[in-house]
């Protein structure tokens, strides 16, 4: 059994839940887990005996502008390195976490301790933050000097070569669900509060961010709404989060439109949808739609990034150029229109099935050992 250090972002966001999901089910398997957070992770709710929180405290100085995270996270991962004799750093997003990693790995060498890094690359280090010039040459060297490095999806590899000066064999590990939990449950009375009559319920969820795009998922509701009756359910919380409520206001479909905000529960809300909008810009996975299809909620989604390796275009969903909201709206249409939605639920599911965490934490031990 293995001693494992995963740092990671301890929010809402995807690369923090896949990151705290893998601990807590390495954990099962009887590994011991370390994480190493500013925070503590959001679901990282239960107490388990093999698995360990250490917090990164800033100690800031009047002196600083900017406090130095990336020298406290790096002191703390020496810090548990050798108190625990971890064997390997699991780190999620590259910024800074595989900088620190790497920093932490040449410090405790001169020590003449070895500890093994594997990089997980989540999407925006790459495609959105980490290309840009002010962070390139920092993120290029993280990468190289990482023992093993992965991305959620083949788009994201290829975008990290497209992007970066790699020298490294990149691999693919996609994201995974819990089927445990994300599955389909009775709600019954929970759909007939939101839809008295009837209504197709539309969801998303996101954090609310420009990358997004959340104002054309309402725009693509308000033309749903005009064929067929329905509501949709905004869930999470982020700067663009306002912007909408106005729209929403000001095209008067405030009644038709529920903003819900963070949610934990997340799986009882899919539960009881008939279909999740994902219009972002960019995605290099989309765990959200994944989580969805899960429950057997279909997906209209855009085409952008690694998207379709997990919405198959006219299997679990339909996917669209980003910002074509016309398409978008006539393919939710179709789905919910035309006595298709049945079919497109269960293979929403099925596809799913592929992602199981049973099926993709052996290809992380697998990493781990070698
Ligand atoms: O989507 C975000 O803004 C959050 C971000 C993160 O790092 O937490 O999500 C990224 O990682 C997720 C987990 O691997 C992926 O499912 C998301 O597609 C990816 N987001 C983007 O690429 C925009």
């Amino acid at each position: 059994m293995l001693r494992i250090g995963i740092i990671c972002y301890p929010t809402f966001g995807g690369s923090g839940v896949i990151a705290t999901e893998l601990g807590k089910a390495l954990a099962d398997e009887g590994h011991t887990v370390h994480f190493i957070a500013y925070e503590q992770p959001v679901r990282l709710d239960h107490f388990t005996e093999n698995i360990f929180y250490h917090e990164v405290s800033l100690n800031n100085y009047p002196l600083f502008k900017y406090p130095p995270y990336e020298i406290a996270l790096t002191s703390k991962i020496v810090d548990v390195v050798k108190a625990h004799q971890l064997d390997v750093l699991h780190v999620h997003y590259a910024i800074p976490h595989a900088t620190a990693a790497v920093m932490a790995k040449k410090i405790l060498r001169a020590e003449g301790k070895d500890v093994r890094i594997v990089t997980t690359l989540h999407g925006t280090d790459i495609t959105l933050v980490g290309k840009d010039a002010s962070y390139e040459p920092v993120v290029s060297y993280s990468i190289n000097q990482s023992d093993v490095v992965t991305t959620v999806s083949q788009s994201l590899k290829d975008d990290t070569y497209k992007y970066f000066h790699i020298d490294k064999d990149i691999q693919v590990v996609p994201n995974f669900i819990d089927f445990g939990r994300f599955n389909k449950m009775p709600k019954d009375h929970f759909k007939k509060a939101i839809a008295p009559n009837g209504e197709k319920i539309i969801v998303h969820t996101s954090n609310f961010r420009k990358v997004k795009r959340v104002g054309d998922v309402l725009k693509v509701f308000a033309q749903i709404q005009k064929e067929i009756p329905a509501k949709l359910l905004m869930i999470g919380d982020g700067p663009e989060r306002m912007n909408v409520e106005n729209d929403c206001r000001q095209w008067k479909i405030c009644d038709m439109v529920t903003f819900l905000g963070k949610q934990e529960a997340i799986e009882e809300i899919l539960s009881v949808s008939d279909l999740f909008l994902l219009t972002s810009e960019t995605e290099s996975f989309g765990l959200a739609a994944l989580e969805a299809m899960a429950c057997e909620v279909p997906v209209i989604s855009s085409n952008t990034g690694g998207i379709p390796e997990v919405n198959i275009d006219g299997f679990t969903g339909y996917t669209s150029d980003v910002g074509d909201i016309d398409d978008m709206a006539v393919n939710a249409l179709k789905i919910l229109k035309e006595g298709e939605l049945e079919k497109f639920k269960k293979q929403a599911k099925e596809h799913a099935l592929k992602f199981r965490i049973q099926e993709i934490l052996p290809l992380y031990e697998k990493l781990y050992t070698e």
